[in-house]
């Protein structure tokens, strides 16, 4: 199955290049540029001076966000609460700690001022991560009092994604405590970073095999005020989420097991990584892996706005749901026994 491999290396050699890197544009490109050039063939870039007419830019940063305090001061937000920063993501089981589960926050509506001073000041209570996000179009529904701040699209995608306007923009709230695992969408992603950096790690689809995709059981944090503590919840009945095992940057104590159990992973060609300044926007193409971490700006927050596409359903899609029904066994030597038996008869997608 050394074809697997080969695919990963030609898909840099003929497009994507090989030195890991996110080309990155000085002005927006034209529609035509930017269809041609990187949604076309997949490819992802980064596109400085594209929002510097925003208001957003200056107004959002004011000290103390007292702009987002003053015009927010009567909304609730959708506030999402995890003991460690990481929502949808993989965390031991409360019953059998050895196995995994996949995690969803406590999600909690919260009158913006309260949401903020939680995420602009994360030591007051280390033990609760909070992260303003709801991927359900919530820019333009909890925060419409922002409205003017951003454009309402991104003009030159929306030209080339054939007219039609997002089908959601999202607004993140977070600190240097959130992180978002490894995923991908069914979207083309316009993200703009208004404060502070995100830092992206990404993967092309053709690389499917190396983010271990297994099924874990659902389960949400329940948070209770009163103790200040956070219980962990296994949904009933069971449901499973199919859910990339890999995380990027495991505690030091268990980097030596996660490169044998991930070896497709660790060893193979270098992922691309970017930062995203405040005022760039990075376009990520649909059904590229991606694993985000945030630096906070000014006032303790990093704020980004997003923009989901509707994707085109079609060769790509077609070519990349066959690739992952193939049944990868990676040569023996590099996964150890235990592992390639527990997980090599559940091939799932995301
Ligand atoms: O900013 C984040 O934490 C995650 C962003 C993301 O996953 C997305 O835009 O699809």
């Amino acid at each position: 199955m050394e074809e697997v491999e080969r695919l990963w290396n030609e898909v840099r050699e003929l497009s994507l290049g090989n030195n890991s890197k996110v080309e990155r544009l000085q002005t927006p490109p034209t529609a035509l540029q930017f269809l041609r050039d990187f949604v076309n063939p997949n490819k992802p870039c980064i596109i400085s001076n594209a929002i510097n007419h925003w208001p957003a830019l200056s107004l959002w940063a004011q000290a103390q966000h007292s702009y987002l305090s003053r015009s927010l001061s009567s909304s609730s937000v959708s506030l999402h609460l995890t003991p460690s920063g990481r929502a949808d993501a993989l965390a031991p089981l409360p019953s059998s700690p050895s196995s995994l589960c996949f995690a969803s926050a406590h999600v909690q509506r919260t009158p913006f001022p309260d949401a903020l001073r939680l995420i602009a000041s994360p030591d007051h209570n280390p033990a609760v991560v909070a992260y303003a996000q709801q991927q359900n179009d919530c820019f333009r529904s909890e925060y419409s009092a922002l409205a003017a701040d951003c454009d309402p699209h991104i003009d030159w995608a929306t030209e080339a994604f054939g007219g039609a306007l997002p089908e959601a923009v999202n607004l993140w709230i977070g600190n240097q405590r959130s992180h978002t695992s490894f995923h991908k969408d069914h979207y083309e992603n316009l993200y703009a970073v208004v404060s502070g950096e995100k830092h992206f790690i990404l993967l092309p689809p053709t690389d499917v095999h190396r983010l271990y995709i297994r099924q874990y059981p659902a389960a949400t944090y329940r948070y209770s005020s009163d103790t200040g503590e956070f219980d962990l919840e296994l949904e009933e009945p069971i449901r499973y989420v199919p859910w990339c095992s890999v995380d990027p940057f495991p505690p030091p104590e268990k980097l030596h097991e996660e490169v044998s159990k991930f070896p497709l992973y660790f060893n193979g060609p270098k992922p691309f990584e970017c930062t995203v300044k405040a005022g760039e926007i990075l376009y990520l193409p649909s059904m590229w892996f991606h694993h985000v971490r945030q630096s906070s700006g000014d006032g303790g927050c990093t704020i980004a706005v997003n923009y989901w596409y509707d994707m085109q359903f079609d060769i790509k899609y077609a070519y990349f749901n066959f690739l992952q029904s193939i049944h990868y066994r990676s040569p023996s030597l590099l996964l150890p026994e235990k592992f390639s038996e527990e997980t090599d008869s559940d091939p799932d997608c995301l």
